[in-house]
């Protein structure tokens, strides 16, 4: 038996993993003990991260719709399809008709040359991944706020800090490697604040819960701002050396004491002083937060106060402090930055700047487009005429999904380029097997900017290929050859071109756990926090928000708020969990979470079927009556093909990060 240590392809903790091998076969995992996330663990999803790779419905040829029917094809014609497709809409409409899709499942190297080959070769910025939504507004916020938008601290201080606050994060179901640190700190006498509106694990561990109103964030943050003005908490050194713009903000602070913001969030004012003490009285305080915060049409407003806050107390630029949004997906800090997005190239050159472009045109032979692309959901507004998706499946992710379905169905071509057949892959004209995490090289960048190896395992199904070695074949077809001994030689390019990634090279990798970037040269150990005597950005700015409610809150029609997001089992949109027997036995049914109450009053019996009712659409889901959530809120997780509660979620968006509000809509219940 041969032992392959690689990275889990779930979630943002990036754990370091074994692949067990036997006979060209893997036969089980088991956890690196050394790792810095992981230290000899793993959860549910990281133990069985095999058997979807050896699943009997792995794509394993390429396949065309001709006449509405799927059928097996060669590589040679399934490529030339896709570069006539590309092609044929290109000359019609023009290169901006075009979109892709990049993918947070795949390698640095693969998002790397999906924006080339966006930019390069289709000629168009129109390049996007789920990261839209998910941390856009944690991207956009932070930009301004510090100049980077990436965790600020490190996984492994977590242990050594004294106060951990935690809002918009189900630590324990969704980061559980992270949540052990967490837990381990909290056995040796750390203070855990919670601020969630649901009675999660980590709530109901939490030394304070903060149980506030959905989409009351921004009302609680300045509330607890509020106080730590008013009661001298402040660090006036920090906030009269490092930032600006402090006036203006702190004279909107005074339109929010406690006893307002307890009338928004519902949160006690006693309450909301007592956290602001916890938090700011603490050197060693850090704050973490995920979708709870980001996933509404105030995101970006959510993430600025938060940074607001980290630089009122100073709790930034210092180990065991910081500002620290958790990743979600395996390698979704690498899908950005790599320039998987339509501003900007690798690191965050935004494609607006000349210089950037020059660079980039200098280095590629190519002229560039220099207007910024379309984002995910534009495109799926009818933005774009053709698409070639990899590693995403839109059909069930993106909100509203019954208007998603009708955009792709619309879409003049469509490529997807997956390991399974998806509720995305009805609507391909060409459908591209991706070779697994097990079974190509590369690197994923995790949570904490450590930018790890892949290594294969074992070989792809069928003719299935790695996506990187995909792009490049189809490239060639259209004219510009990409060649590229192996995906180390991408990294080489992706070093040269992106001063963050400067000396992260495969072999320096080879050893140890990987490296955390910014690391400008190849004898640069990494940077395990960020902004330690300035902010990226220079000093670091005060931005002044005000609350606003969510775009649709529960009225006559529509009387409960619907919240929705991930359990432990399973993971997005099942392709992989799904496939797994453990974590498919566990949960294999969707449910919605009732307030015992809600259910008394509607005559809902637990594990009964119920109807839930949006302005867009309607579903049927089991009950599950609880008290995790609060009277008046439901809660449905994603994940479930057979009930999809994007049918029933709001594409409205954030103005400034264009994230949907998955995280607040307006429904009605009945039993069924
Ligand atoms: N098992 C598993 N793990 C995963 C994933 C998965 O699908 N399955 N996905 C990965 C990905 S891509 C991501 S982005 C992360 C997401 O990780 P999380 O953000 O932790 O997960 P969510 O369930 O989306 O939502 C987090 C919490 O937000 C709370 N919440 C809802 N509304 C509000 C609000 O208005 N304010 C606040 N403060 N909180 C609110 C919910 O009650 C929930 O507990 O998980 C990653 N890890
Ligand atoms: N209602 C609601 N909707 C949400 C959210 C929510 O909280 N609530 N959260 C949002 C968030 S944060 C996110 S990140 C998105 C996630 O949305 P998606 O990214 O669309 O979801 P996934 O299921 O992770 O899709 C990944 C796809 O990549 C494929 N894949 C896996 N490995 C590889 C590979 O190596 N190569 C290729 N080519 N393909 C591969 C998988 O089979 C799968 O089809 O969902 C969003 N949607
Ligand atoms: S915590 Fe995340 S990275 Fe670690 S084993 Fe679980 S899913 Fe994989
Ligand atoms: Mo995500």
């Amino acid at each position: 038996m041969q032992k392959v240590l690689t990275v889990c392809p779930y979630c943002g903790c990036g754990c370091g993993l074994y692949l067990h091998v036997e006979n060209g076969r893997i036969t089980g995992v088991s956890p690196s003990r050394s790792h810095p996330v992981n230290t000899g663990s793993l959860c549910v999803k990281g133990w069985n991260s095999y058997e979807f790779v050896q699943h009997p419905e792995r794509l394993r040829y390429p396949m065309i719709r001709e006449k509405g029917i799927l059928r097996r094809a060669t590589w040679q014609e399934a490529l030339q399809k896709v570069a006539e497709g590309i092609n044929r809409v290109k000359a019609a409409y023009g290169a901006h008709s075009i979109g892709v899709l990049s993918s947070a499942k795949c390698t640095n190297e693969e998002n790397y040359l999906m924006m080339k080959f966006a930019r390069g070769v289709i000629g168009t910025n129109n390049v996007d991944h789920c990261a839209r939504l998910c941390h856009s507004s944690t991207v956009g916020g932070l930009a301004r706020a510090f100049g980077s938008g990436a965790m600020t601290n490190s996984i492994s201080e977590i242990k050594e800090a004294r106060v951990l606050f935690v809002i918009g994060s189900n630590t324990m179901e969704q980061h559980p490697m992270i949540a052990m640190h967490m837990l381990d700190a909290v056995r040796k006498g750390t203070t855990l604040v919670v601020a969630d509106p649901r009675q999660t694990q980590i709530a109901r561990l939490a030394h304070l819960h903060l149980r506030h109103r959905c989409g009351t964030d921004v009302a609680l943050l300045l509330g607890i701002m509020n106080v730590i003005v008013t009661e001298g908490l402040v660090d006036k050194e920090f906030v009269r050396r490092r930032t600006e713009n402090f006036d203006a903000f702190e004279s909107l602070l005074d339109k929010y004491p406690p006893s307002v913001a307890e009338s928004i969030t519902g949160v006690r004012a006693a309450d909301i002083r007592k956290a602001a003490r916890i938090y700011a009285s603490e050197k060693r305080s850090m704050l973490f937060y995920s979708m709870g915060i980001t996933q509404h049409i105030t995101g970006t407003d959510n993430v600025r106060a938060c940074a607001d806050l980290v630089m009122l107390t100073g709790h930034i630029g210092l180990p065991m402090t910081g500002l620290n949004p958790l990743r979600g997906q395996n390698n979704v800090q690498g899908a950005c930055d790599m320039g998987a997005l339509p501003e900007f190239y690798s690191g965050y050159q935004p494609v607006k700047d000349p210089k950037a472009r020059r660079k980039f045109q200098r280095a590629w032979r190519r002229k560039l487009p220099e207007r910024p692309g379309l984002t995910l959901m534009e495109m799926m507004d009818g933005g774009v005429r053709a698409m070639y998706i990899m590693g995403e499946n839109p059909a069930i992710s993106d909100p509203d999904a019954t208007h998603v379905r009708d955009a792709l169905k619309k879409l003049d071509f469509l490529v997807v380029q997956d390991i399974f057949q998806t509720e995305t892959t009805e609507y391909a004209d060409v459908i591209l097997p991706a070779a697994s995490f097990a079974e190509k090289d590369g690197t994923f960048t995790n949570t904490e900017r450590r930018v790890q190896l892949l290594r294969k395992a074992v070989d792809p199904p069928g003719e299935a290929k790695a996506d990187w070695q995909i792009i490049c074949e189809l490239s060639e077809l259209m004219g510009y050859p990409m060649h590229y001994r192996g995906s180390y030689e991408i990294m080489e390019e992706i070093a040269l071109l992106t001063p963050s990634y400067g000396g992260i090279l495969h072999h320096r990798l080879e050893e140890g756990f990987g490296i955390q970037w910014p690391c400008p040269n190849s004898n640069h150990p990494g940077t395990p926090y960020l902004h330690r005597k300035k902010f990226a950005r220079g000093l670091g700015s005060f931005i002044t928000v005000d609350y606003i409610p969510p775009a649709e809150l529960p009225d006559e029609k529509y009387p409960f708020l619907l919240t929705t997001g991930r359990i432990y089992f399973h993971y997005h949109t099942g392709t992989m969990t799904r496939r797994t027997s453990v974590i498919e036995r566990e949960e294999p049914l969707c449910f919605v979470e009732i307030n015992r109450e809600d259910a008394k009053r509607l005559g809902i019996r637990d594990s009964f079927p119920v109807r839930v009712k949006s302005r867009r659409g309607e579903i049927e889901v089991s009950a599950r009556i609880t008290d995790r959530v609060p009277e008046g809120t439901v809660f449905i997780p994603f994940h479930f093909r057979e009930a999809v509660c994007n049918i029933l979620t709001n594409p409205a968006l954030d103005p400034i990060a264009k994230i949907p509000e998955f995280k607040v809509c307006a429904v009605a219940l009945e039993a069924v």
